[in-house]
């Protein structure tokens, strides 16, 4: 990854480098900024799992077949393994499990709260059509491999807060840190730091669900986005939009950047059960469209927790991806602007979009009590994600045009207020409906 991005560094400055003559010497130091940026928000990837699947059962599949999930949830994350533990031993085995015609034994994770169902592993296309076929499931998708974003480059985090906190640009855009002690913000990403000074992290609740057993952050971007939502309000480092707020680290990122669908279904099921109403979710991954992870959604959504998602970093139709293109009252689809309220080159649009916020330049916390400066519709997401955790959301403005190219071989624009170039072709929220700015 990390010899990957700096390759494509490389060859960009060189391109560059080649395109400049010396009358643009000042587009080079430019041009390695733009290549940077690139990297760091690099589009959403994914590539099928072969013989991977999310099957989907219908409501009440499991109660009918004596398979019906213990409802306790005393003792929140520990009551939930139990319990879920007890159903994935239960649909493992030939006597107790669902007659569906496969070896029970491809299961490899069950859901039964949001909604009921399995991933499955080393499915052949006869199991598939056998599930198809089955009454008893809904729907049966292919699993991906989403490669999430580049990890940050480990010298660019600095390992240490310096003395004096700092608002960042896009906690003051969408009208200041409030207070958010008390309250609860839920992270479905790469994990955070679990003793990161600037957090409030609740470490009995966070989970991971990658099977690695640790919530903590190998990667750096779930920190990233807690600390947008809540940094405390002290003297170190950043302060997030709902300071002080409790983060739950969910897991389901790996310190690669690379997740996948069928677990960000199983953290929204674990959600689902152990989050109040009131709550706030945020979902800063995305994938081609998925019903499975669409339908749980809706379920947490209708269940009072309010979620955050972002739009998305391939300047594509939000749309056509999953859990961006889902709508409820509840759920907050966030497209994302640079300083001076204008439209990032990277964005995501679409109908489904409800608010744009900051997500250029935006320094947040970081992986082993660090912080740095990272840019995508992952660090407008959060933004949101603190309004909302503070209460009813409002707006103030709207996104303008970015003047903006980037075709690998010239680039030209004007980005932003500061940086000024001729003007070739331009970046825009293309939707036909300009994104309000979130503020609280
Ligand atoms: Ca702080
Ligand atoms: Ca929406
Ligand atoms: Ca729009």
């Amino acid at each position: 990854m990390k010899n990957k991005s700096k390759i494509s560094l490389l060859m960009m400055v060189a391109l560059f480098t080649a395109s400049c003559n010396t009358d643009r010497m000042g587009d080079l130091k430019e041009g390695n900024e733009v290549a940077d940026l690139k990297s760091s928000v690099s589009s959403d990837s994914s590539k099928p799992i072969p013989g991977q699947y999310i099957v989907v059962l219908n409501d009440g599949v499991l109660n009918a077949n004596g398979l019906e999930v213990a409802k306790s949830t005393d003792g929140g994350k520990e009551s939930y393994e139990r319990n879920n533990n007890v159903l994935l031993s239960k649909m493992r085995s030939n006597e107790e499990g669902l007659k569906l015609g496969i070896d029970n034994q491809k299961i490899s994770s069950v859901f039964g709260n949001a909604l009921e169902g399995f991933v499955a592993k080393n499915l052949t296309d006869a199991d598939v059509e056998l599930l198809k076929k089955d009454s008893k499931v809904q729907s049966i998708e292919q699993d991906y491999l989403v490669t999430l974003l580049e990890k940050p480059a480990e010298e660019t985090i600095a390992s240490k807060a310096v003395t004096g906190q700092e608002t960042p640009w896009g906690i003051t855009r969408v009208g200041g840190a409030g207070n958010g002690v008390g309250k609860t913000a839920w992270v479905i990403d790469s994990g955070i730091d679990l003793d990161h000074p600037d957090l409030n992290v609740n470490t009995q609740k966070s989970k991971s669900f990658i099977g690695d057993n640790n919530p903590d952050d190998g990667h750096g971007h779930g920190t990233h986005v807690a600390g947008t939502i809540a940094a405390i309000n002290n003297d170190i480092g950043v302060v997030g939009v709902a300071a002080g707020a409790t983060v739950v680290s969910l897991k389901v990122v790996n310190s690669l950047g690379q997740g996948s669908p069928s677990t960000w279904v199983s953290a929204l099921d674990y959600v689902y059960v152990n989050a109040s109403a009131g709550d706030v979710v945020n979902m800063s991954v995305g994938a081609p469209k998925n019903t499975a992870v669409d339908a749980t959604l809706l379920k947490v959504a209708k269940k009072g927790i309010k979620i955050a998602v972002a739009a998305g970093n391939s300047y594509d139709n939000a749309n056509n991806y999953s859990p961006a293109r889902v709508n409820h009252a509840n759920i907050y689809t966030i497209s994302a602007i640079a300083q001076g309220d204008f439209w990032t080159y990277f964005s995501s649009y679409g109908t489904c979009v409800d608010y744009a916020a900051p997500g250029y330049k935006v320094k947040s916390t970081s992986k082993n009590g660090g912080y740095h400066v990272d840019s995508g519709t992952s660090m407008a997401s959060p933004h949101a994600a603190g309004v909302v955790l503070l209460g009813s959301p409002t707006a103030d403005g709207s996104v303008k045009a970015a003047y903006w190219e980037h075709d690998n071989v010239n680039y030209s624009g004007n980005y932003g207020a500061t940086n000024t170039y001729s003007l070739s072709h331009y970046r825009y929220d293309k939707d036909g409906t300009i994104d309000k700015i979130i503020h609280r």
